[in-house]
């Protein structure tokens, strides 16, 4: 992008994201939930598809003028339907909570019972953390990890549904490394008599790319961002059984939103064209190996990880062994040129915006190129980087070291 009219008309906007567009190709993006989309998919959210009002759902808006914006919609309808294997899809949901707001709008009613993981033992905040919506609007009982493998035991879970009866359960995280069990959640779900939902924003690159497992076709409805491991736009999808399409579309308009963004609709499709293809199995896969080499290097540098490693493009690290906390650890590594996010570890003895961990991911650094060799490297400057904590001088020689390599590594879009 060479932002020539933008360059004229706003310098500051201007100036701020070519300082962005330096710092995102200079540095090691390790946040999870971040990735690089392709030249694509970023032309595709600037044009003039974003003038364009369109309330409603193809066939049956509310303005004139939309024989344009209908092909766009089905098209990226249709496309993440055969991605996922869905029976139903709703494109217009704006972002990851939106999304699930409407979920659960579509399926509940305020104060009803409800599942979901426990936020510092890899949940989200919109599986019914108590500020946020979820929590304050629906009855959430929250289940946990075992304090022992840190993963999610699914008698507790089994045991807690049998004793509260949720009208729902929700499956899915935002900081938890290891395969869900999909099927199990389901077997709970019917003995319980309680619906299925599975955010999958996570991982549903790794489930597009054939890595991972799919709940999509058993579970009731399911929720994506499409900006992390699916590598699109900024925005989410919700798909469901068919039975359940009108709800969740009614929940998505006119129930929690208004005009669809149909330039981020476009991208979207553009997107799952991309993860159509054979190669994207090939980056999802590659997503994977790298996290699996790079949870490896740092237990052998004596870094304690949750659950003891990872079956997806995440890992969740225990930073005190190291003499630092997660918000420590973050500022450090920010100073080389490695951007990671603070996590909490679960049943944290410190508060979340000083958490123990910090949660890394390999989707970003897999897209410029990265494989498993390169983990090494990776884990030694990490390290080195911690180690050096105290001084400016060593922590300055390791940026310039993550500088020139990173740059080795093509960033799309630029
Ligand atoms: N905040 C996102 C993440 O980093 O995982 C989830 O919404």
């Amino acid at each position: 992008m060479n932002y020539k009219n933008l360059q004229e008309e706003d310098k500051d906007i201007f100036d701020a994201i070519k300082n962005e567009e330096r710092r995102q190709s200079e540095g090691m993006e390790l946040i999870a939930s971040e990735n690089y989309v392709s030249q694509a998919v970023l032309e595709t959210m600037a044009n003039v598809l974003t003038n364009k009002y369109s309330e409603g759902y193809p066939g049956k808006r509310y303005y004139g003028g939309q024989e344009y914006v209908d092909i766009v919609e089905e098209i990226a309808i249709e496309r993440a339907k055969k991605l996922f294997n869905a029976e139903h899809a709703n494109v217009q949901a704006l972002s990851g909570s939106p999304a699930n707001a409407a979920v659960y709008m579509s399926f509940l009613k305020p104060g009803d019972k409800v599942l979901g993981l426990k936020l510092d033992h890899g949940g989200h905040l919109s599986h019914g953390h108590p500020v946020n919506f979820s929590g304050m609007l629906y009855d959430f009982v929250q289940y946990e990890v075992n304090p022992e493998t840190g993963r999610i035991d699914m008698d507790k879970v089994r045991e807690i549904a049998l004793k509260e009866k949720p009208k729902m359960i929700v499956a899915g995280f935002s900081a938890y490394s290891r395969e869900i069990e999909w099927k199990k959640f389901k077997e709970i779900a019917d003995e319980v008599g309680a619906f299925t939902f599975a955010d999958i924003a996570h991982t549903a690159g790794l489930i597009a790319g054939e890595q991972m497992d799919n709940p999509v076709p058993f579970f009731d409805v399911v929720s994506t961002t499409t900006h992390k491991t699916l590598r699109g736009p900024r925005g989410a999808i919700i798909m469901c059984k068919e039975k359940f399409a009108k709800q969740v579309d009614r929940a998505v308009f006119p129930g929690m939103q208004g005009g669809p963004h149909e330039h981020i609709i476009a991208s979207k499709a553009v997107a799952f064209k991309e993860a159509l293809k054979p190669e994207f199995k090939t980056y999802a896969g590659q997503v994977i190996k790298n996290a699996k080499a790079l949870a490896g290097e740092l237990i052998n540098l004596g870094y304690k990880i949750v659950s003891d490693g990872t079956d997806n493009h995440l890992m969740v690290v225990d930073m005190t062994s190291k003499g630092v906390n997660g918000r420590e650890a973050e500022e450090i590594l920010d100073k080389v040129g490695i951007s990671v996010s603070r996590s909490t570890i679960p049943n944290d003895p410190n508060p979340p915006m000083r958490p123990s961990g910090v949660r890394l991911g390999t989707p970003a650094i897999t897209t410029r190129g990265m494989k498993e060799d390169d983990m090494k490297k990776l884990a030694d400057w990490i390290e080195e980087a911690i180690k050096n904590k105290n001084s400016e001088n060593e922590l300055n020689k390791i940026k310039e070291n993550v500088k020139e390599f990173c740059l080795k590594f093509p960033m799309p879009g630029v």
